[in-house]
Formats: C-alpha cells, structure tokens, sequence
C-alpha cells in the first residue's frame, strides 16, 4: 500500500515538474513573438527613434526596448535646451537618454550641433545686446561643441552636427540665418572641425529636409560635395524624411536614394514620420474643415502605403544605407500634433495611442 502510494507521489511530481517546463517554453515561446522592428532589420540597419526623458519614464520605454536600437534626443541635446546660457549647460535630461541608450545596449545618435532654431537667446548677442562679431561667434560654436562632443565622447557614435542650412527658395543657395549673415558660410566647416576634434571616432553628418525635392536635393549634394573635397570631416548625410500621405512617389524616392549615394557619403534617414495629411509647406492656423480631416480608413491605407513604399527601397539601398530613425514613438504625442497646422492631430507614426502596431508596421515587417 504504501509502495502505491510513493510511485502516487513520483506520478504528481512528475507531471508537476513537466508542467513547470511547459510553462517555461511558453513564456520562452511568448518572449520570442515579441519581435521588434529591430529584429526583422538586424541584417539591415539600425532602427532608431527620437525620445523625450519622459518618454522613458512611461509605458513607451518597454516598447522601445523591444522595438528600436538606437536613440536620438528629441530636443535634450539641442544648443537652447543644452545650453541656455553662456557658461551654463543644463545636462539633465540629455544625459537620461545617454544612460537609458547604455544601459540597454542601443546606439546613440546626437542631434545636433548647430541649427538656426531652439538656439539659446544669448548666443548672437553680446551684454549690451548687440550682434556680436564672426570672430565671437565661431569662438563660442567651438565652446558648444568641444563640451558638448567630448561629454559624449564614446557614448554617441553620430552627431548631426550641422542641420538645415540650405534655403527652400529655389533661387538662394544658403538660408540666410543669423549664424550665415554673421559668419559666411565658414560657420559649417568649422563645426565639423571642431566635432571631429572633440571626438575624432565620431560620424558626422549635415542633416536636411525635404530632400526629395530635386532643387534642394541638388544644392545639399553640391555643398557637402564642396565639403568632401575641401577635406572637411564629414562622413554622412541625413536625410530627415519628414514624408506625408502624398509624398514621395516611388520614382522620387528611388531619385534621391541614387543621387545621394553618388557622393560617396553613407545615408541615413534620420526623423522618419508620415503624416496621414497632405503635405503643406508652409505653417497656417487651422480652419473648421480640418476638424473633419481624421485618420480615416482610406488615410490608414495611405500611409500603409507610403510606408510600404518606403521600407522596400531602404531594403534595396541597405548597402549605403546605414540607419533608420523615427521621429517620436507612437501616435499618442508627435511634434506634427500642432505643425504645421496649430491645434490638427497627426498620426504619423507606426504605433497608435495605445501603443499597438498599425496596419502599417506589419507592412513594414513583411519581407
Ligand atoms: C526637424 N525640422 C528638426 O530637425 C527637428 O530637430 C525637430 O525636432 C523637428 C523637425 C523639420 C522642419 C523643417 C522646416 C520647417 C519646419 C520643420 O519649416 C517650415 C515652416 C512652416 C511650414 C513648413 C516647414
């Protein structure tokens, strides 16, 4: 009797200690259908996304850790929020993102260096509040960008160290900003010398938009063509991909792809969104017939498309192409919320509101 009832007790173990093991291989099982976008691109390139220190303190951070392995900084590393007064940098919330990049194992893009916009009010101006000399002008961009760059020496493999100096008007080469009217165009080269100082293992690219658009595409290729040959330090270029439901076609995207490649620079798409409204070039206040213009069945299919469309190519030019970065994580918030029409909602990206993937992301995925 007793026998029965020891091979009774080896029987429920037995059967215990296999359920126990069915569970781990289902938890197992679980954790890999838990793919990320970075997974299906691991034989590609990078996928990155444009974060906020708050976004890692909330239910995003465990969607970025799945999804992305790279990391840009929204707006923490940019000159106003780093740096907003002469011989004070605030390094708080940049450094957050560092950290959150290191601790789980993504690379770290920087943006970025110099830019005409988010500069700190005091950067052009001397005490009595007057524009202050080339001379001052170029000193106080090497201050920024030695501190800056050697602060993240090692930790940020990419700095967009110069972004948006080339003009939309057709018939002007450079964007007439104030550190162009002050310095010339001597202010760019010097940004890269002065980054590739700080950090000589670092990748430096110009970054721009709408470089889809053949006039601006062909002033970006002259001028870091003029860059290369002058022996400036720059390795890349990024191209912002700030893209909507009509645009780019097919054959204006494949366009760009090629004529960028042709300078022998390696690409990035460095703040991919789509946004589900017709592009608009210009900011405008909204108008009551916006309120109707949501994200519609037929917009969702759009924008599937377009990003279909898009991924196919980057595929298609992964030898040149060495990163993809998202502008923001999910529909829940994105700059494009208020830009350029106050006030509109976009659903720009490949996550909705509840952090779920569209239609669109297993477009992307399908390969
Ligand atoms: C990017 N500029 C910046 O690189 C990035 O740092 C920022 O967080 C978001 C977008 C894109 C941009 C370019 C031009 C522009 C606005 C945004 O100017 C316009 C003004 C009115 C209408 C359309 C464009």
């Amino acid at each position: 009797m007793r026998k029965i009832a020891w091979i009774f007790m080896l029987f429920v173990l037995a059967v215990a200690s296999s359920y126990g093991q069915q569970t781990t291989s289902t938890q197992k099982n679980n954790q890999e259908k838990q793919k990320g976008l970075k997974d299906y691109y691991s034989t590609y390139f990078p996928i990155g996304v444009a974060v906020s220190p708050n976004a890692l303190q909330t239910d995003e951070a465990t969607l970025i850790k799945r999804e992305f392995n790279s990391i840009t900084a929204e707006n923490a590393m940019k000159m106003g929020p780093i740096h907003p007064k002469e011989n004070e940098y605030f390094w708080e919330d940049a450094d957050a993102i560092v950290a959150f990049a290191q601790r789980n194992n993504m690379k770290m893009r920087g943006h970025t260096l110099c830019w005409h916009n988010q500069t700190p009010a005091w950067m052009f101006v001397d005490t009595k509040g007057d524009t202050v000399s080339k001379e001052v002008l170029l000193k106080r961009l090497k201050d920024h960008i030695t501190t800056v760059v050697s602060r993240y020496k090692g930790k940020i493999y990419a700095w967009d160290v110069v972004n948006e100096v080339i003009s939309d008007q057709e018939d002007e080469f450079y964007r007439q900003s104030a550190w162009y009217t002050i310095c010339g165009e001597e202010f760019i080269t010097e940004a890269f010398r002065y980054a590739h100082e700080a950090d000589p293992q670092a990748l430096l690219f110009y970054n721009d938009y709408n470089e889809i658009d053949a006039v601006k595409r062909k002033k970006i290729i002259q001028l870091v063509t003029d860059l290369k040959a002058a022996g400036v330090p720059i390795h890349g270029i990024g191209l912002q991909g700030h893209w909507a439901v009509n645009e780019p076609s097919a054959d204006q995207l494949e366009k760009t792809l090629s004529d960028f490649v042709d300078t022998g620079l390696q690409l990035q798409v460095t703040e991919l969104d789509i946004s589900v409204y017709s592009k608009e070039h210009s900011g405008r206040e909204s108008r009551p017939e916006d309120e109707h213009d949501v994200f519609t069945t037929e917009k969702e299919q759009q924008q599937m498309e377009i990003y279909k469309l898009c991924f196919e190519l980057f595929r298609k030019y992964k030898k040149h192409l060495t990163g993809v970065t998202f502008w923001n994580v999910s529909d829940r918030h994105s700059w494009l919320d208020n830009f350029p029409v106050r006030g509109r909602k976009d659903y720009p990206l490949l996550f909705d509101q509840n952090l779920k993937p569209k239609k669109a992301y297993w477009e992307v995925v399908k390969f």
